[in-house]
């Protein structure tokens, strides 16, 4: 259980339709069921307790290396404008959302884009926008745990912020089964805080 204070970022990452809705084309089981009721909570805790709440949205073009037939993983998913890249409807939304990839940037964090072809990272507005508020604890919270939120709570601790991530408000892909475990590792070896 996480105490929120005015000095708390809640990060929630990616609860976009086709992640959330058993009908996206990269569905995350129990994206709908239970991540959106377990982040739309934590989201009224934040608020009541003064924190500040951001989002990402993952946000495509309709061709990019990110995509099987362009060369990547994934289905197409979250292409920017379309309804599969909206937030789901019964998400809360009560802060500024970053969109991630506009460009073609690949990578998952909601902290740094990276260019397909030079390689190169590029950071988001996140960071900068998590320090205006004045905040030095961030809870991530959202889809998925072994990709987006792995990748921004990795990151978010990179950045010096005091990092927490609520299991209970997220789900994983496991593309291969024990993803999400080794997610939860990786975190806490990276000095992040797992509850
Ligand atoms: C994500 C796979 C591809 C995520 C984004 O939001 O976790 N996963 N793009
Ligand atoms: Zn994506």
């Amino acid at each position: 259980m996480t105490a929120y204070a005015p000095d708390t970022a809640l990060v929630v990452v990616d609860v976009q339709n086709d992640f959330a809705d058993p009908d996206g084309s990269l569905y995350v089981p129990g994206g709908d069921t239970q991540v959106v009721p377990a982040v739309n909570h934590q989201i009224s805790l934040a608020l009541e307790a003064g924190a500040s709440v951001f989002y990402t949205q993952d946000w495509h073009p309709e061709r990019t290396p990110h995509f099987a037939i362009d060369g990547g993983i994934w289905p197409v998913h979250c292409v920017a404008g379309t309804a599969g890249a909206d937030f789901h409807p019964d998400l809360r939304i009560e802060g500024p959302s970053v969109h991630k990839g506009a460009g073609g940037e690949d990578g998952y964090s909601g902290f740094t884009m990276r260019d397909p072809r030079s390689g190169e990272e590029i950071p988001t507005e996140l960071a900068s926008m998590i320090r205006e508020a004045g905040c030095r604890h961030v809870v991530v919270v959202g889809l998925a745990l072994d990709y987006c939120v792995k990748d921004t709570a990795l990151d978010a601790a990179r950045e010096g912020f005091d990092t927490t991530v609520l299991l209970a408000a997220t789900a994983a892909v496991n593309l291969d089964p024990g993803d999400g475990e080794a997610a939860v590792e990786q975190l806490r070896r990276a000095g992040v805080s797992v509850g």
